[in-house]
């Protein structure tokens, strides 16, 4: 169990910089697991919880090139929804979503689900076509979703700017009441304490460099910067760097990396109810309960790893919101950042098994993984302790991209590419 120190556990309490972490004690490998999974955000942290607690995997190891939850985990702008469009989609994302509406008492720690609604604006007529077609496929799959007026919607969100003469004037919303936001990083703490109290080693600072194949070409562990680490199945879920360690195997995925940026502004008192989303616009918006207003942008426009991104894209979001939220326009904003994420052709994630015995991944979720965290952890845990997919994860294979059968999940594009 790692140890708290009176200021931590007030900062816990009360809130912090979002990067800030507790004291980890990181344990030395072992010689070898049943099990490891590489990369330590909130979907590998929580495929180790999961696998520990209902598959009773104890001799598992999470390995982490950086730290806790510093990957996409801790970049992300925390919006949670489950409207979308397919059938295989919708099963995915509701499972998370029921998933996070009891998270905080499974794992007795606040990850501050907030379900204030999600709501995204239509501003041409094609989106109006568009979510009006979600709004009927997500009812005909029992998930909530409801078509607004422009003047419901500026009731729902009365800072909403609906002026006609807008360059892009609000014609209407579909909106989800059950999406809201969380605390990302206590997402991923919240799994990490509960799979550490279960005996699940959680090792930072160690890069995987390589993964080790039998002459039979099964996997046997994992090569990394504290040497060799022996594994009977190794799990994947390192977003944006997928492609990179899965090479090391000598795999090739449909992935592209790409930057995506967000940026906060100062903290103001409670002014904002619920997130709105517009695609057409490349903007979204709530309040953190610290007080900042979260603002995300779309992604850059060519593939990388660098978390910088470039600076017209922030600047151009934040024209859009001033359009939209005239009431924003003297505030001042304090950081900005970006995350490298992962996309499939598709926009749907894939969660497998791959060619290579005891080789797992979990990947492709683009712009849109955070609000999947639970669930995608939970249904990748089944498809590794039981080598063959979860009935809900079942459809998000490989093999899908050679008949294209998914293409392509609209709702994935919450975020403009
Ligand atoms: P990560 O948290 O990125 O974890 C992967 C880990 O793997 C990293 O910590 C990394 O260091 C580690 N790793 C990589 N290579 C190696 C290696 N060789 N050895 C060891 N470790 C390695 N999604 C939503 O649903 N809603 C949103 O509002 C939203 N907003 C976003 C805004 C931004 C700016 C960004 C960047 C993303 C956003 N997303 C959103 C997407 C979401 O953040 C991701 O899909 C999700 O967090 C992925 O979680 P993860 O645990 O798979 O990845
Ligand atoms: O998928 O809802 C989403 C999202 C919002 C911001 C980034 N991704």
């Amino acid at each position: 169990m790692q140890t708290y120190s009176a200021l931590s556990l007030l900062r816990r309490a009360f809130g912090g910089h979002s990067s800030w972490q507790p004291h980890w004690r990181t344990p030395e490998p072992k010689p070898e697991y049943d099990a490891v999974i590489v990369g330590a955000g909130g979907h590998g942290l929580g495929t180790a919880y999961y696998l520990a607690k209902e598959h009773g995997m104890r001799n598992i190891a999470v390995i982490e090139r950086g730290w806790l939850g510093g990957g996409n985990t801790g970049r992300n702008t925390t919006i949670i929804r489950s409207n979308y469009l397919f059938d295989e989609s919708a099963g995915l994302y509701e499972h998370s979503v029921k998933l996070w509406e009891s998270l905080s008492r499974e794992l007795n720690y606040n990850v501050m689900y907030s379900p204030r609604g999600v709501m995204m604006l239509a501003h041409t007529i094609h989106d109006i076509q568009v979510f009006k077609r979600h709004v009927h496929a997500n009812r005909a799959n029992g998930v909530d979703n409801e078509w607004l007026t422009a003047e419901q919607a500026k009731e729902f969100c009365p800072p909403l700017n609906i002026s006609p003469t807008l360059r892009y004037p609000v014609l209407g919303a579909a909106l989800q009441r059950r999406g809201g936001t969380a605390r990302h990083d206590a997402v991923a703490w919240g799994f990490a304490r509960g799979a550490d109290a279960m005996g699940v080693d959680i090792i930072q600072n160690c890069e995987v460099t390589g993964i080790r194949r039998a002459p039979n070409g099964a996997v046997t562990g994992v090569d990394t910067s504290r040497g060799f680490i022996g594994a009977k199945k190794v799990g994947v879920v390192a977003a944006g760097h997928t492609s990179v360690v899965m090479a090391m195997a000598g795999l090739r995925l449909p992935l592209e990396s790409f930057p995506l940026q967000a940026l906060v502004s100062e903290p103001v008192k409670p002014a904002f109810p619920c997130v709105v989303m517009s695609n057409t616009v490349h903007a979204y918006i709530s309040q953190s309960d610290k007080g900042e207003l979260v603002i995300g942008a779309g992604t850059d426009a060519y593939v990388s790893y660098s978390q910088r991104g470039g600076l017209h894209i922030p600047a151009h979001t934040l024209d859009a919101i001033c359009e939209l939220f005239p009431m924003f326009r003297r505030m001042r904003m304090l950081r900005n950042w970006g995350g490298i994420v992962d996309t499939t052709p598709d926009r749907s994630p894939i969660i497998a098994k791959t060619p290579v015995p005891g080789l797992y991944v979990n990947c492709g979720w683009g712009t849109g993984g955070f609000k999947a965290t639970p669930g995608s952890a939970h249904v990748f845990a089944h498809t590794i302790a039981r080598d063959e997919p979860h009935p809900i994860n079942a459809p998000f294979t490989i093999e899908r991209f050679r008949d294209g059968v998914m293409i392509d999940e609209a709702a994935a594009a919450a975020v403009a590419h």
